[in-house]
């Protein structure tokens, strides 16, 4: 493949730091597992509308392309991955993150998800059919190890009728089919096989398997109560690396398939209403800039807001710890209501 040409109007981390020169140094590179430029930077390429554009094949790709990821990752998290060591800490009893709206007036619900990748294997866009289906095969047996709360069952995509997907995909359980940018990326090689998800009776505990990443981790649940929704994150954390090995990197965290998602690759979030925020983007961004959030849709990344509400989550995910993160969250996310209620 030639230099990719980005449109104009192209904004995407990937157009504005490869260069006509990085391309031509790395693109005769290939990993251990056969991953190269051309299949990284695919669903920037293809779609220009990316945030960031490149999705990692394996471990290696962290090393390997370095020259190109490395500068999204300094600019997406505020951390350098060539001075700075990540730290994880996922332990409740440091949670400073009280309830952000007692009166349960304008969060509807909270979530807070990590990704998670199996050391040994290639990353989601570079898994063969053959991994996909061992990786699936792993994940929903330590699954069936989880008790008390956690317990639930495994539904593979694979036989579930359209009915049931769709109501679980609107109920926000689900992640949603035919994504373009992981479609690109190769991840929805095999559609649907080796795909499925997990829940406890309630659906306050979910595990997706084999979408962007090969485990997403979720908590969630009705109101503002940050803290129990991260106790339950933490507790099924920990049942599942007794269980499983997760790709780990001292300097750089836990490795997931997009850059975004390095280090803690938490992302915690709630749904809010924000009707007159809404009308003040403005202030709205300079509040979140402020606290390092992110302003989402209502049904997740690449989606629009709806009746006011927004999904209000962190945004860096690397350099800061998980209880560091979700409390920075919290505090904003007050600040957001305190706004809104002088508006
Ligand atoms: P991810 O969180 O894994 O990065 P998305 O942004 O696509 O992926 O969100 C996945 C789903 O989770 C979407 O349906 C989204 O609406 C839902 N979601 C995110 N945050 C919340 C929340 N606080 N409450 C309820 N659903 C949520
Ligand atoms: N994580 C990934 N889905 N995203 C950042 C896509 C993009 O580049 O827009």
């Amino acid at each position: 493949m030639p230099y990719p040409t980005f449109p104009d109007d192209c904004s995407s981390a990937l157009c504005r730091h490869l260069s006509p020169e990085l391309y031509s140094r790395l693109k005769d590179l290939k990993t251990r597992y056969g991953y190269t430029l051309d299949q990284m930077i695919r669903s920037g390429v293809e779609n220009p509308d990316s945030s960031i554009g490149v999705y990692a094949g394996d471990e290696e790709s962290y090393r390997l392309f370095a020259p190109l990821l490395n500068p999204i990752i300094r600019e997406y998290h505020s951390f350098d991955p060539e001075k700075e060591r990540h730290r994880s800490d996922m332990d409740p009893a440091h949670l400073d993150a009280p309830d952000p709206d007692p009166e349960g007036k304008y969060v509807l619900s909270t979530r807070i998800r990590v990704g998670r990748n199996l050391h040994c294997f290639p990353l989601g866009a570079n898994l063969a059919r053959r991994e996909r289906l061992i990786v699936e095969c792993l994940v929903s047996d330590a699954l069936k190890s989880l008790e008390g709360d956690l317990a639930g069952s495994y539904y593979p995509l694979e036989g579930m009728d359209d009915a049931t997907k769709a109501r679980l995909i609107e109920d926000h359980f689900l992640f949603k089919e035919g994504d373009r940018f992981l479609e690109s990326a190769g991840l929805n090689r095999d559609w649907p096989e080796g795909r499925g998800i997990y829940h406890n009776h309630d659906k306050s505990f979910l595990v997706w398997v084999n979408e962007e990443d090969q485990l997403r981790i979720i908590s969630m649940e009705p109101g503002a109560d940050i803290g129990r929704v991260f106790e339950r994150l933490s507790r099924a954390v920990s049942a599942l690396e007794r269980k499983l090995s997760f790709s780990y990197d001292e300097r750089l965290g836990y490795l997931s398939s997009c850059p975004t998602n390095l280090g803690t690759a938490m992302r915690a979030s709630v749904h809010i209403r924000l009707p007159k925020l809404g009308e003040d983007m403005e202030t709205f961004r300079e509040i979140c800039d402020r606290y390092a959030l992110q302003i989402r849709g209502i049904h997740g990344e690449h989606s629009e807001s709806e009746g006011g509400i927004y999904d209000v989550s962190n945004r860096r995910r690397l350099g800061i710890t998980e209880v560091e993160a979700v409390g920075e969250m919290a505090r904003g996310v007050r600040e957001l209501i305190e706004q809104e209620e002088r508006l």
